[in-house]
């Protein structure tokens, strides 16, 4: 672990986490601002709610999503759909901006013609936090996920192919990108509680774009 990565001035380049999986340091920032004028109109027609997992645990995160597909989770199970079940409306549209800006990052790192249908926002406040999971509700694993750090910073675990396998410590900061797919597409990961902070942009929290390509 290299603790210069926590220093206010946050690390550039590209730092690789497993055999298909890399950090883009900084790689969102020049858009960043933009970003957060398409999230407020995104979350004014789909609301930030918190889901509960099937066992009936309230997820921590605040969630929405954009695009043809969203993710969502209930009583029922983890799925994706077309229809936001909190408006009966169909999600948002995902802004070209940020399908373009997954499209490049996926392709930085190894994985081209990278197009997103499915678009998850999350909003962690300092102690949430997400728990170890897989992401495999998509159809086809071959395509990787594209995450988005935006606001404070997060330590994200990255494990392995069963829960049990012990984490690597990643901190994410504002504006980096994380690409994974390939082998490590289904490594177990989460991310610790969000630590007390204010971001000069966001202020107390923390916003994670994935992009997927679900259908
Ligand atoms: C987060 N991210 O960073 C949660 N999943 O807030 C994820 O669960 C995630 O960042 C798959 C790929 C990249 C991710
Ligand atoms: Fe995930």
């Amino acid at each position: 672990m290299n603790f210069d990565l926590f220093a206010d001035d946050t690390p550039k380049g590209r730092e690789t986490i497993g055999p298909s999986a890399v950090v883009l340091r900084g790689f969102a920032l020049p858009e960043a601002q933009s970003c957060l004028a398409l999230l407020k109109q995104l979350q004014a027609a789909a609301p930030l709610r918190h889901m509960s997992t099937p066992g009936g645990y309230r997820m921590s995160a605040a969630m929405t999503c954009c695009g043809a597909l969203g993710w969502i989770t209930d009583q029922h199970g983890y799925r994706y759909t077309t229809v936001d079940p909190l408006t009966g409306q169909a999600w948002p549209t995902m802004p070209d901006a940020w399908r373009i800006l997954a499209r490049e990052a996926a392709a930085q790192a190894g994985f081209a013609s990278f197009e997103p249908d499915a678009c998850l926002i999350n909003r962690y406040v300092p102690g949430a936090k997400m728990s170890l999971h897989q992401d495999k509700d998509e159809r086809d694993h071959r395509w990787p996920v594209v995450s988005v750090s935006l606001g404070l910073p997060a330590v994200f675990q990255f494990g392995g192919l069963k829960r049990s396998d012990k984490p690597l410590r990643v901190p994410l900061f504002h504006g980096d990108v994380l690409v994974w797919g390939g082998a490590d597409r289904l490594r177990f990961h989460g991310i610790l509680p969000v630590a007390e902070g204010e971001h000069p942009l966001l202020g107390a929290q923390r916003i994670n774009l994935t992009f997927r390509k679900a259908g």
